[in-house]
């Protein structure tokens, strides 16, 4: 009884989200808004607008081939500002990223990134080749809540803790969700990168690496081809891809 109503549940969360995953139209540092990538207006404006999240197709949708570049920084990572532009933080601080929404029930991990651009101006930096990517933060099954559902709770929002000791300069944060509803399928997570181009202040003099993007994650990895409808005790033993956060960040 249990395992068919789940499944019912899971079909219509299927249903349902055609219409609805979410995007990153407003980030918020030190109580200051600033805009993000609106996928119902950005795409269609010309010239193309300035912003610190990366632009991408004109949808919302999921990226499922791990090998796939756009698994950098979503659909259409070949998609680059049209300009420099990078928002400010401080080594230590937080970025808030607002999502416009987010649907319950796409229960998986916030995962998140970071990678030293080569020069100055990130908006020249695809991220999609070598190993530049570190993790910084994650949050997976906590007190028995996936953190996707976490967030949509929380006004759709995440709170992305900038390490203190990496060195000044200028990153992308690679911000993600992970939704894994499907994912008890080979091939059926659904991932939903977000990059966010910033300048970094302050800060010591880690200057850390390791993980690339496509590179980090394989289909069939233990957090990424998981049945997430067993138990409470099999989702709490759940381990998300990309390994551990970096060592000594803070
Ligand atoms: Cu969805």
């Amino acid at each position: 009884m249990h395992l068919s109503l789940t499944t019912i549940i899971a079909a219509a969360t299927f249903i349902g989200e055609v219409a609805a995953h979410g995007y990153v139209p407003l980030l918020r540092i030190n109580g200051k808004d600033i805009s993000g990538w609106d996928i119902t207006k950005d795409p269609y404006a010309t010239p193309q607008p300035l912003r610190v999240v990366r632009g991408t197709k004109l949808d919302s949708g999921f990226i499922s081939d791990v090998t796939s570049t756009d698994i950098t920084c979503s659909i259409g990572n070949q998609k680059l500002p049209p300009g420099p532009i990078q928002a400010t933080v401080a080594a230590g601080g937080t970025v808030q990223v607002l999502w416009n929404t987010w649907p319950l029930g796409h229960y998986g991990p916030v995962l998140n990134y970071m990678a030293k651009c080569p020069t100055s101006d990130c908006s020249t930096f695809k991220g999609d080749t070598g190993t530049p990517w570190f993790k910084i933060q994650q949050d997976a099954f906590v007190n028995g809540v996936w953190a996707s559902d976490t967030l949509a709770k929380s006004n759709f929002t995440y709170n992305v803790h900038i390490p203190s000791k990496i060195a000044p300069g200028s990153y992308l944060l690679r911000h993600e969700n992970l939704a894994l509803h499907g994912a008890s399928n080979l091939n059926g997570a659904q991932f939903y990168p977000v990059c966010i181009q910033l300048t970094v202040t302050g800060g010591g003099s880690l200057n850390p690496s390791g993980l690339g993007f496509p590179g980090a994650y394989k289909a069939t990895d233990p957090g990424i081809h998981f049945n997430v409808y067993q138990s409470d005790a099999v989702n709490a033993a759940y381990v998300p891809p990309g390994g551990s956060v970096y060592p000594g960040l803070n």
